[in-house]
C-alpha cells in the first residue's frame, strides 16, 4: 500500500514510521523546511524511545520518505492520512481545525483514483463530514472516502502502542475504505488485535470519550489520595484494592500532581465544549477539568506545607523532572508549568533537572535554573520535589542526597519512594495520598 502522511508531528511521525515498518511505502509531508531537512538527515525532532532506529531502518530500506512537496505522494497514495495539530482555539476552547481543513483543501486538488482520506488527528464529531464536503466541493467527481481512525498512542510508549494496540478504531461505512484500512493494519491480525468498525461520528467521539474517561479516572484517584491523607489511608493500596476488580481495572490509577500533556487537557476541554454546543453537557468532565486545574496549583502549597512555611523568600527548591511524564521531552501542559511559577510567586528560587526536557523547558519556565544532574538540582536546596517519575530518579543515593540538601525535605509528587524508607534515612517526606 502507498501511504501519504500529512504532518510530521508526534502522531504523524510515529504512525508513518510504523506503517513503513509494516511494509507499506510511506511519504511523510510537512510544510516546515527545517523539520524535513532534519528528518532527511536522520535527526528526529522529538524524543521518543526507539523512534530514531525505526525511522533510520525504514528510510534505509526504501519504505519511508520525507518531503516538503507532497503532491506526487498524495496522487499516488491509496490512503492519505491527516495528522496535523488540533490545538485549543484561543478564546473559546474549541479545537482549532484550520490545519485539518487546509490539509483537506490540499488533498482535494490532488487525489487520483479511489483514495481513502483518513483523519488521524483528534477532531471533534462532525469534522469528517466537513473534510468530505471540502473535497467534494473542489472535486465533485473524485472517488474517495473519508475515514476516522483515531490514535491511542502514549508518548514514551508510542511505538509499542502502535504495534500492539488494545484495539484499532475505524469509522466509515464505505466497504472499499474498510478493506483498505484492514490491509493497512494487516500485521496486527497476527496478534488478533480487534478492529472496531463503526460510523465516522462514533469513531470521532470514541477518541474523546477514551481520553476523557482516562482523565476522569486519574482525577478520581487524585481526589481519593487527598482523602487518604486526611483519614490516614494509603492511596496505592486503595488503587490496588479497587483496580483488581476487572470492572475497574488497575491502570491509570496512579495518583500524582494532576494530568498534563498534549492530549488530556486539550481533549477534555474540547469535549466539554462540543457537549455544551449540542445541549448535552458532560458534567463529570467539566468537573474533572476544574479539579485538575486546581490540583496543579495546590501542589505548590503542598511543597510549602512540607517545608513548614508559607514564606518561601530566600528558599531554594530543587525539582526533579519537568516534562509532563517520563520518556518524553514534551512540555505541553506539563504540571511543572503551573507548579514552578507558583513556587516562584511564593518567593522561592527554583533549580531543576530533567533528562530530556530541559532545552524545551528553559524558555517556558522563566527564572528556573537548569542543572546538569539530579544531585546538582538537590545541592543547597531547602527541599527537593520529585515531579516526573523518570526511571533514573527511582534509585537515588539517599545518603548522598541528604548530605547535599540544605534541609532534608523531599516532596515526592509521584510516590516513587516508600515513606518508611525515607523516614529511616532522616528525611521529612511528603508524598501523595500516603501518611
Ligand atoms: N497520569 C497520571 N496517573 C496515571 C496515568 C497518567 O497522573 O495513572 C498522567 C501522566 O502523568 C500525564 C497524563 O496523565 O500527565 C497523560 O499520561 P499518558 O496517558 O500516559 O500520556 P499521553 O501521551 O498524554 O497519552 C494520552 C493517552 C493516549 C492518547 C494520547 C493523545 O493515554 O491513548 O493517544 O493521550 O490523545
Amino acid at each position: 500500500m502507498r501511504v501519504a502522511m500529512i504532518g510530521t508531528g508526534y502522531v504523524g511521525l510515529v504512525s508513518g514510521a510504523c506503517f513503513a515498518d509494516f511494509g507499506h511505502v510511506v511519504t511523510c509531508i510537512d510544510k516546515d523546511p527545517s523539520k524535513i531537512e532534519r528528518l532527511e538527515r536522520g535527526e528526529i525532532p522529538i524524543f521518543e524511545p526507539g523512534l530514531d532506529d525505526l525511522v533510520a531502518r525504514n528510510v534505509r530500506e526504501g519504505r519511508l520518505f520525507f518531503t516538503l512537496e507532497g503532491a506526487q505522494a498524495i496522487k499516488d497514495a491509496d490512503a492519505v492520512f491527516i495528522a496535523v495539530g488540533t490545538p485549543t482555539r484561543r478564546g473559546d476552547g474549541h479545537a482549532d481545525l484550520s490545519y485539518v481543513y487546509a490539509a483537506a483543501e490540499e488533498i482535494a486538488g490532488l487525489i487520483d483514483g479511489f483514495t481513502v482520506v483518513v483523519t488521524k488527528s483528534t477532531v471533534p464529531v462532525g469534522t469528517g463530514d466537513e473534510v468530505e464536503a471540502i473535497i467534494r466541493k473542489v472535486r465533485p467527481d473524485a472517488q474517495f472516502a473519508v475515514v476516522s481512525n483515531p490514535e491511542f498512542l502514549r508518548e514514551g510508549a508510542a511505538i509499542e502502542d502502535f504495534k500492539r494496540p488494545d484495539r484499532v478504531v475505524v469509522g466509515t461505512d464505505d466497504e472499499r475504505a474498510q478493506a483498505v484500512m484492514r490491509d493497512l493494519y494487516r500485521p496486527l491480525s497476527l496478534n488478533e488485535t480487534p478492529i472496531v468498525f463503526t460510523g465516522r461520528r462514533t469513531s470521532e467521539l470514541i477518541k474523546y470519550a477514551a481520553n476523557a474517561f482516562l482523565a476522569m479516572k486519574i482525577t478520581f484517584i487524585n481526589e481519593m489520595a487527598d482523602l487518604c491523607e486526611k483519614v490516614g489511608a494509603d492511596v496505592q493500596s486503595v488503587a490496588k484494592g479497587i483496580g483488581l476488580d476487572k470492572r475497574i481495572g488497575a491502570k491509570f490509577l496512579n495518583a500524582g500532581p494532576g494530568y498534563g500533556g498534549s492530549c488530556f487537557p486539550k481533549d477534555t476541554i474540547a469535549l466539554v465544549k462540543t457537549a455544551q454546543q449540542y445541549g448535552a453537557p458532560t458534567r463529570l468532565i467539566e468537573t474533572t477539568v476544574e479539579v485538575n486545574t486546581a490540583r496543579k496549583k495546590a501542589m505548590a502549597e503542598k511543597v510549602a506545607e512540607a517545608m513548614g512555611t508559607r514564606e518561601l523568600t530566600g528558599k531554594t527548591i530543587g525539582v526533579l523532572g519537568v516534562t509532563f511524564k517520563p520518556n518524553t521531552d514534551d512540555m505541553r501542559d506539563a504540571p511543572s508549568l503551573d507548579i514552578l511559577p507558583a513556587l516562584q510567586t511564593m518567593g522561592a528560587k527554583v533549580q531543576a533537572f530533567d533528562p530530556e526536557g530541559a532545552k524545551e523547558a528553559a524558555h517556558m519556565l522563566a527564572g528556573v535554573e537548569f542543572k546538569a544532574g539530579a544531585y546538582d538540582a538537590a545541592e543547597g536546596a531547602d527541599a527537593l520535589v520529585i515531579l516526573t517519575e523518570w526511571d533514573q530518579f527511582r534509585a537515588l543515593d539517599l545518603d548522598r542526597l541528604k548530605s547535599l540538601l540544605k534541609a532534608p525535605v523531599v516532596v515526592d509528587l509521584r510516590n516513587v519512594y516508600k515513606p518508611a524508607e525515607m523516614v529511616r534515612h532522616g528525611f521529612t517526606y511528603a508524598s501523595i495520598g500516603r501518611s
